[in-house]
């Protein structure tokens, strides 16, 4: 029997089953899986003539044979409205993966809604209404009709301003290019919305401006890259748990030395070795002690700096770069502005980083070597830089990042083999909307607004902020006065009488009430709050494009029926669109109504031609058809032609040195160190013992959103873990498993001790964003400049609060390392 499975016996997939196309629909790394599909009366069978392998599986395969799945990648899912049988099986031939699964994306099949096997039956079937004191299920028709007139009696009544929006832009589940060009054509073509926020920042913004202004798109590199590289330099990230297969096929095979017929092959002329890696992060994560593994310790540099140092750091590894004669000088004469005048600003001495960042100088010296020295045989080394959330929301994100960036410029190592300056990603992309320049920089600090009171409706499509945003305990107070006193007023009127109904709701918004309506695939925290739910279909049970973090594009064809009524979430703003028409035509207000037109898509490629195919650069050379003939390789983003029906790409960026700034020249950025910057960090820091370092772990796909209903991670992270010092622990007097209390001046929050031998003292992390302790409730709301929330530093007490409850007794408290031989 397998553990937690409940099945002892799995069927073989038949000759005759069906093969889709799917591209994993959770991390960036978006990974090459088939979902094979085949009637529930039928099974194959062990001769080659019954089985899709083709082979005679009497006999004994071989340890990584690809006629193989594991017993999460099935399930009996609904296809026109049948049961057929389903496998979601890592693709073999998909160049990102070769086959590799990962601990979540191997779960898909499992994870999906299944009426049979009663898997996911927290999915939403049916559009939910407040009314009667509760959220009961109701049509579509119905449902939109409230959305709509009170949308429309908001909109009359405080302008466009007062249509507060939360949506996803990236790509995979809940978003990919379908779905943000449907949402950024009502929210930024029907109508002008600035007070609209991304699903993991407070505001309408990039993540990475400072690489933009610099000319620097941020993935502008190729995962071939990692394998060419001499060295690998990643700032705040940990990539062996968050971009699992890109690390496990990409990097890994290059720091054990597996990738050098590959180097001398394509980079004839110079010498080469396996590749070395620096890593940058306070806490030692489990990349550090896999990269050991790997490429032995002596490759592999951890700079263990203080929370919120990198700046100091990377300014001092430039500095002393230049000085050394390490830098590209005729790379820096060519393409970029400014090196002179950054240099000069963001100087550092070693010396003054070691003392800031809390790490030898010679540790310093020695990764600056690694990434700029030449090679022995006079050859510019090539490195590649990678980085994400532990920078993107680090201290001074704006800043931080264009220090990463000016010295990957400095050294020459931006559309080059073997380098790139990039992102490592979080989700994969799929943004493709209409501009929205008018929104402004700063863009509007919405979570703020929302809790002063502004607003009177909010649509959130995809994401949960009661689990993932900053400053979450004041918000959730806020926010829940607020939509309370919707329902009040909801409650006081007769539901049957529409008219009436809307009126309460906006005189209990004149009082300062907000009207919530909620897209999404399972009933969320902050769906709790809302007055309308609406079904969403995810990926698999719609077509889908997407891309990944090289800009590999594929399309997820749908595999299975979505649950009841859900539907795509292009078709509900558009359908969100023909109500707000309707209910403006009914009021005369034609002149509006007209510009709610052009939403008439009967299906997602519908919205993939008005959107992607229209606007997207090289759109016009891709369409479904051709998407399904690239496969799961797909092509490389942006497409520049089509030879014999298949799409040609682009590889890496910026090979001819012009970069995406006026005058093609790229920037070098002025950044000097300043300390804790975003309000109140300093503050915290001096005043709380414990540093609450917090992100993600291999198990757990982001906020545990179909997790929660799977029970083998539920059973290993009943509570959100928290890595603790032992000596710590001692003094706290405190227990493996025990829970405890996390607090400081923004909030409280739990979570359940692990003891970690290599924490430092008075440094924890913690897993963020689980649904039974919310790691977002202690982080406070300051924010760098531009609006980027700084989540990574926090501070904060702790104090035990129970000792190891029954659902905690059996679980393994063991290091999570592999012993380093
Ligand atoms: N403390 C702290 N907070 C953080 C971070 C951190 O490092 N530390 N990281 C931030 C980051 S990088 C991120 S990405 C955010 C994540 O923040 P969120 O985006 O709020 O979190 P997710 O769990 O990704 O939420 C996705 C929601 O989308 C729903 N969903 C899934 N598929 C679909 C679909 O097809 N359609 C629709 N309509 N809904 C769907 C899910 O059910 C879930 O409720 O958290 C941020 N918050
Ligand atoms: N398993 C899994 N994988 C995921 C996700 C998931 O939920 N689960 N989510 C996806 C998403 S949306 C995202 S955005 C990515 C995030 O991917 P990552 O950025 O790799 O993940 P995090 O765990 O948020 O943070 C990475 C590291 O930043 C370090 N850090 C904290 N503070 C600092 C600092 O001041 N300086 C430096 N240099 N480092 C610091 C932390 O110790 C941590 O090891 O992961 C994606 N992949
Ligand atoms: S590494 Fe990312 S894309 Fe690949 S299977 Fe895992 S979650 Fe999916
Ligand atoms: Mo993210």
């Amino acid at each position: 029997m397998a553990f937690k499975r409940h099945v002892d016996r799995l069927p073989i997939i038949p000759a005759g089953a069906k093969r889709h196309n799917v591209t994993c629909q959770f991390c960036i790394v978006g990974c090459g899986y088939n979902a094979y599909t085949w009637p529930i009366n039928e099974q194959g069978g062990t001769s080659r003539d019954e089985n899709i392998f083709q082979l005679d599986l009497t006999e004994q395969q071989p340890a990584d044979t690809d006629a193989w799945y594991a017993p999460s990648m099935y399930n009996v899912v609904k296809q026109n409205g049948h049961d057929v049988h389903m496998v979601i099986k890592p693709d073999y031939e998909c160049v990102v993966n070769s086959g590799l699964a990962s601990a979540r994306g191997g779960r898909m099949a499992e994870m999906s809604y299944s009426e049979a096997r009663s898997t996911q039956q927290q999915r939403l079937t049916d559009p939910m209404v407040w009314r009667q004191g509760m959220k009961v299920p109701t049509s579509w028709e119905d449902a939109l009709d409230l959305v709509a007139k009170v949308t429309v009696a908001v909109i009359k009544e405080q302008g466009e301003d007062g249509l507060f929006v939360s949506a996803f832009d990236h790509g995979g589940a809940g978003g990919g290019y379908e779905n943000t060009w449907g949402t950024g054509k009502l929210y930024f073509e029907a109508m002008k919305i600035k007070n609209i926020r991304i699903h993991n920042r407070p505001a309408y913004n990039s993540e990475v401006h400072a690489s933009r202004d610099m000319g620097v798109g941020e993935l502008n590199n190729c995962y071939e890259d990692a394998e060419l590289a001499d060295t690998l330099m990643v700032v705040g990230a940990n990539p062996h748990e968050t971009q699992t297969n890109y690390f496990l096929n990409h990097w890994i095979p290059n720091l054990k030395g597996q990738s050098m017929a590959k180097k001398q092959e394509l980079l004839s002329d110079e010498e080469h070795a396996p590749a070395r890696i620096v890593i940058v992060d306070p806490r030692r994560s489990l990349t550090v002690n896999a990269c050991e593994v790997a490429a032995s310790k002596k490759n592999v540099l951890h700079l263990a700096i203080q929370s919120g140092s990198d700046l100091a750091l990377l300014n001092a590894m430039l500095t002393y770069a230049a000085e050394q004669g390490w830098i590209d000088e005729d790379f820096i004469a060519a393409h970029t502005e400014g090196f002179a005048a950054a240099r000069l600003a963001n100087s550092m001495s070693v010396e003054q980083a070691a003392e800031i960042c809390g790490v030898a100088a010679s540790d310093i010296i020695k990764a600056t070597s690694w990434i700029a020295e030449p090679k022995s045989d006079g050859h510019r080394r090539r490195t590649m830089f990678a980085y994400e959330k532990g920078l993107i929301w680090g201290n001074d994100n704006y800043r931080s990042n264009a220090a990463y960036v000016n010295l990957a410029l400095a050294t020459g190592n931006i559309g080059r083999e073997g380098g790139g300056c990039v992102r490592l990603g979080g989700h994969q992309e799929g943004y493709v909307r209409p501009s929205d320049d008018f929104i402004g920089r700063p863009a509007p600090y919405v979570d703020k607004l929302l809790i002063e009171g502004r607003g009177g409706v909010h649509h959130i499509w995809g994401c949960d902020h009661y689990k993932t945003t900053l400053n979450a305990s004041e918000f959730k107070r806020h926010y829940n006065e607020r939509t309370n006193k919707v329902k009040a007023v909801m409650d006081s009127v007769p539901s049957g009488d529409r008219d009436a109904q809307v009126e309460a709701i906006l005189g209990a918004i004149r009082d300062g009430g907000l009207f919530v309506v909620d897209m999404d695939i399972v009933p969320t925290k902050i769906g709790e709050a809302a007055h309308v739910l609406l079904p969403a279909a995810t990926s698999g049970e719609m077509n889908l494009t997407s891309m990944n973090g090289e800009r590999r594009m594929r399309l997820t064809e749908r595999y299975m029926d979505p649950p009841g009524q859900a539907m795509p979430d292009c078709l509900i703003a558009a359908r969100i669109a023909n109500a707000m028409e309707a209910t403006l035509r009914e009021q005369g207000d034609e002149a509006y109504a007209d510009q709610f037109q052009g939403f008439d898509w009967q299906n997602e490629e519908g919205a993939f031609m008005d959107g992607y195919h229209q606007n997207a650069a090289g759109g016009e050379f891709v369409d479904y058809e051709a998407l399904r003939a690239m496969g799961n390789n797909g092509f490389q983003e942006p497409a520049t032609g089509l030879e014999e029906g298949r799409i040609v790409g682009s590889k890496r960026l910026y090979t001819d040195g012009v970069f995406s700034r006026e005058g093609g020249k790229a920037l070098f950025m002025e950044a000097q160190w300043r300390g804790l910057q975003a309000p109140g960090k300093q503050e915290q820091k001096d005043n709380y013992p414990f540093l609450i370092n917090n992100g993600r772990a291999n198990l757990v796909w982001q906020s545990a959103y179909l997790d929660q209903d799977n029970e083998f991670v539920t059973d290993r992270w009943p509570y959100p873990f928290i890595e603790m010092n032992l000596q710590d622990m001692d003094e706290l007097d405190v227990a493996e498993g025990d829970l405890v209390e996390v607090w400081n001046d923004a909030g409280s929050t739990q979570a359940m001790v692990y003891p970690t031998p290599s924490a430092k003292r008075g440094e924890t992390f913690m897993l963020f964003a689980f649904p039974t302790g919310v790691q977002g409730n202690v982080v406070n709301e300051g924010t760098n400049e531009l609006i980027i929330p700084n989540y990574k530093q926090t501070w904060g007490n702790i104090r035990k609060f129970s000792a190891k409850p029954r659902s905690v007794n059996h679980l393994s408290f063991k290091s999570k390392e592999y012993p380093v031989l």
